[in-house]
């Protein structure tokens, strides 16, 4: 086997972690004399580094010394809820590091890589981690969140029938994808049209979440919303990103937060403050263009139902003029089912 080999094992170990909310996903894989003697990652937030759960499926510590821990993130060199895991390493005398990506944190940032190096800790870096931690990576550099944009849409471009309620574009096996997209979030964001058109529920269905994305609503004003709106029950926090003051109270999950106007760029700075780093926007067609003219969106997620809908004045996907066009880097297209889904970066 060799260090490509043990690395990706550490990184199929690292996607086993899906509650680590706000924290990356990090796997650790621990090899002596050619054999994975441990394999560990992050299970959730705030509990114990991937490094320091791979020690302790050992039986002794001490069989880690001499060893070769590979990790995918840097080993991080700070006190926070737990010690530091680069000093955790060179205390139990690992001869050699390699790491994945250098940490974007900058509580961490070299620091760890350093402090294995101090300690005589041999360290390889193979910046090889682009997909892992791709929000987390991009909030740290540019310190606002990785926006993704999803919508579902007809083959001719429209993302609602005629009429007020909600038209049904795509089937259950793309349904199922959108849950799976959502759980990856740390938000999901939704205009006032989308909110009271829709009444969505906004919420990860498929599997228990120990932190469900916060359900964040643009109002112009939030005292004037229907409290049977899905949003204030406590499935899940709720944000009102409000224009005007409110004046009454609100649930416990509730909060709301009063701007004199909330652009995207004002939004964006305040999840950033708030520590949100991936943050996903469905719609509706108003907010998607908004976001994009602001050059605010990172990737776009969108599913094509085989239905034509027609209708000149129906809903497109993208409702409002963009001052410039762009194009994104090349898609990767999957089906499900009968409806198709494009994803694209920018590139
Ligand atoms: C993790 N899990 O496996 C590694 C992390 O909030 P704390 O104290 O748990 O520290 C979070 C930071 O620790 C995180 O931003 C990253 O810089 C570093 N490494 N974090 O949650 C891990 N290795
Ligand atoms: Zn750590």
């Amino acid at each position: 086997m060799t260090d490509q080999d043990y690395f990706k094992l550490a990184v199929a170990a690292a996607h086993q972690g899906l509650d680590t909310w706000t924290n990356p996903q990090v796997g650790a894989v621990i090899v002596k004399d050619g054999q994975v003697i441990a394999t560990g990652y992050h299970h959730q937030f705030g509990q114990a580094h991937a490094e320091v759960d791979a020690l302790s499926q050992l039986d002794d510590v001490a069989d880690a010394k001499d060893s070769t821990v590979y990790v995918t993130l840097e080993p991080c060199s700070h006190y926070g809820k737990t010690p530091p895991c680069a000093k955790r390493l060179a205390e139990v005398g690992v001869a050699r590091v390699v790491i994945g990506q250098q940490d974007p944190n900058p509580l961490v940032s070299g620091k760890g890589i350093q402090l294995l190096e101090d300690h005589g800790v041999a360290v390889t870096v193979l910046n090889q981690t682009a997909d892992l931690n791709e929000a987390y990576t991009y909030f740290y550099q540019h310190h606002q969140p990785y926006f993704t944009l999803k919508y579902a849409m007809s083959l001719d471009g429209k993302i609602n029938g005629a009429g007020m309620t909600r038209t049904q574009l795509t089937s259950e096996p793309a349904q199922q994808d959108v849950q799976q997209l959502r759980s990856r979030q740390h938000a999901i964001l939704i205009g006032e049209h989308t909110l009271l058109n829709d009444d969505p529920q906004l919420t990860v269905r498929t599997r228990q979440q120990a932190f469900p994305p916060i359900r964040i609503a643009l109002v112009r004003d939030a005292n004037q919303l229907d409290r049977r709106l899905k949003l204030f029950n406590n499935a899940a926090p709720t944000w009102f990103l409000s224009e005007t003051e409110v004046t009454t109270s609100v649930p416990e999950n509730v909060k709301v937060v009063v701007r004199p106007e909330w652009t995207p760029v004002v939004i964006s700075q305040y999840l950033a403050e708030q520590g949100l780093q991936a943050v996903l926007v469905e719609g509706g067609s108003q907010v998607q263009a908004a976001f994009l003219a602001a050059d605010l969106v990172n990737e776009l997620v969108v599913y094509v139902a085989p239905k034509v809908l027609g209708g000149a004045g129906l809903p497109a996907a993208v409702g409002e003029p963009l001052t410039a066009a762009f194009n994104l880097g090349a898609p990767t297209i999957t089906q499900f089912g009968h409806d198709v889904r494009v994803r694209a970066r920018r590139v």
